[in-house]
């Protein structure tokens, strides 16, 4: 079987009116970081580029990477970072507004080392993971949180419903984006979910991304974009209706939506304001994605050239954070070690690894401080406000933080 394939109509609608407006070349899996051991090995790469459906609006990737070779043991935990934490408790304070949790049955899909089912547990929640990575279901586990080790669709829906029966809480924090079958995805939901449950996911909102130039997180993980518009379609052939939309700042800019079986005539008044919203900026057609995608463009020779000057002046720059977005980063601007000596991350997972593709090698933190170079590249832009007060001291000893994204910037 291919280890890629190529994406010839719609997941939402089936149209084969798919319009490509990005290509971000050949790269290797975001979170496919290398031992050293592993550096001489061949790496893969697949093709990057979007397409936009011209039917029902969805952005999607042109090509779906082998599920099994991107998460099988997978590098990314949300627990890395505060603001993630907040937000999972106020997503599961906002659940408890709609269903009372105490005794209540959640089951999270993409359960990753079980973060967000912590916070439902610790308000007497039964609680169940799903995710296909055994290195993070085995985090999970060892925290008390029971963890089924499979992909979540209608047939392992069956399984669940038979074992333990249906969920008044469904949850999928930044993993429907990673679903190619979002039909399977929503009969598996419906089998699942009791009448009176409710389903939230959260995922980063296409309105952002466009807007803020966001085009890094655009990778082999993420094969949809979503706006509202293509994610109603979907839904409400499903019989659901949004019954809460809320904008949330995490990873750039998501959208939280909390789902209910569909019992109103017509759509929420906050749903029908951000669709206009998507008009008004041009999401539903082609002319703002090809405007988006030559300011991708001119960020790169910028940054490119921000950087050229820095080291050609002799100044030492390294890299703060190694997110997947950041290894789309590096290799579509061509920023390897002739340019960061090397980065620096909070996960241990990644202590000792190599960025994929640039082979950029990963330290703890404390590097910073013990070898004080000039400049960091935040490659977590999304954490950028935390990041900088962590590094504090770096800032006082005359250490500076190159932004990229929206627009590059010192501070
Ligand atoms: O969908 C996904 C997105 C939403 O998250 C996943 N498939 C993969 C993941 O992408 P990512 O790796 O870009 O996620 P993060 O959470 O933006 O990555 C942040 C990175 O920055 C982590 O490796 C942790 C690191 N970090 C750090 O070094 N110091 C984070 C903080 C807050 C810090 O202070």
């Amino acid at each position: 079987m291919s280890s890629a394939k190529k994406v010839n109509s719609c997941r939402i609608c089936r149209s084969k009116k798919l319009f490509q407006f990005l290509d971000l070349g050949r790269q290797p899996i975001p979170n496919g970081f290398l031992r050293k051991e592993n550096l001489y090995k061949k790496e893969f790469r697949y093709k990057l580029a979007t397409l936009f459906c011209k039917n029902c609006r969805l952005v999607q990737l042109t090509h779906i990477v082998r599920p099994d070779i991107m998460f099988k043991n997978y590098a990314y935990i949300p627990s890395g970072a505060k603001m993630m934490m907040n937000n999972f408790s106020n997503l599961v304070y906002a659940a408890n507004q709609r269903v009372k949790l105490s005794k209540s049955f959640c089951v999270d899909i993409g359960s990753n080392d079980g973060s967000l089912l912590k916070f439902f547990k610790a308000l007497d929640a039964k609680v169940l993971g799903i995710d296909p990575a055994q290195n993070l279901a085995d985090v999970a586990i060892k925290a008390g949180i029971p963890t089924e080790v499979m992909m979540f669709d209608e047939k392992t829906a069956d399984k669940i419903v038979k074992s333990h029966g249906r969920a008044d809480i469904i949850t999928a924090t930044n993993v429907v984006a990673h679903i190619n079958n979002l039909h399977s995805l929503f009969k598996g939901i419906l089998k699942l979910l009791k009448d009176t449950g409710i389903f939230i996911t959260e995922f980063p909102y296409l309105l952002d991304l466009i807007a803020k130039n966001q085009f890094d997180t655009i990778y082999h993980e993420h094969l949809s974009y979503f706006s509202l518009k293509p994610w109603l379609k979907l839904i409400e052939g499903y019989g659901f209706e949004i019954a809460e939309a809320q904008r949330i700042q995490i990873h750039g800019g998501s959208i939280r939506l909390t789902h209910r079986k569909k019992r109103l005539k017509r759509i929420s008044r906050v749903v029908k304001y951000l669709m206009d919203l998507e008009a008004k900026q041009g999401l539903h057609d082609t002319q703002a994605l090809e405007d988006f995608s030559k300011r991708i463009f001119t960020l790169r020779d910028e940054l490119r050239s921000v950087l050229k000057n820095l080291k050609d002046r002799g100044k030492r720059v390294v890299g703060l954070g190694a997110p997947a977005k950041g290894n789309v980063l590096t290799n579509f601007f061509n920023i390897g070690t002739e340019t960061l000596d090397y980065i620096v991350d909070s996960t241990v997972f990644k202590h000792g690894l190599f960025t994929p593709g640039k082979h950029i090698p990963i330290f703890p933190e404390e590097k910073l401080l013990e070898d004080k170079p000039d400049y960091g590249l935040c490659l977590a832009w999304n954490f950028s406000d935390e990041i900088i007060r962590k590094h504090r001291v770096f800032q006082k000893k005359g250490g500076k933080f190159i932004i990229p994204i929206p627009e590059v910037r010192i501070i």
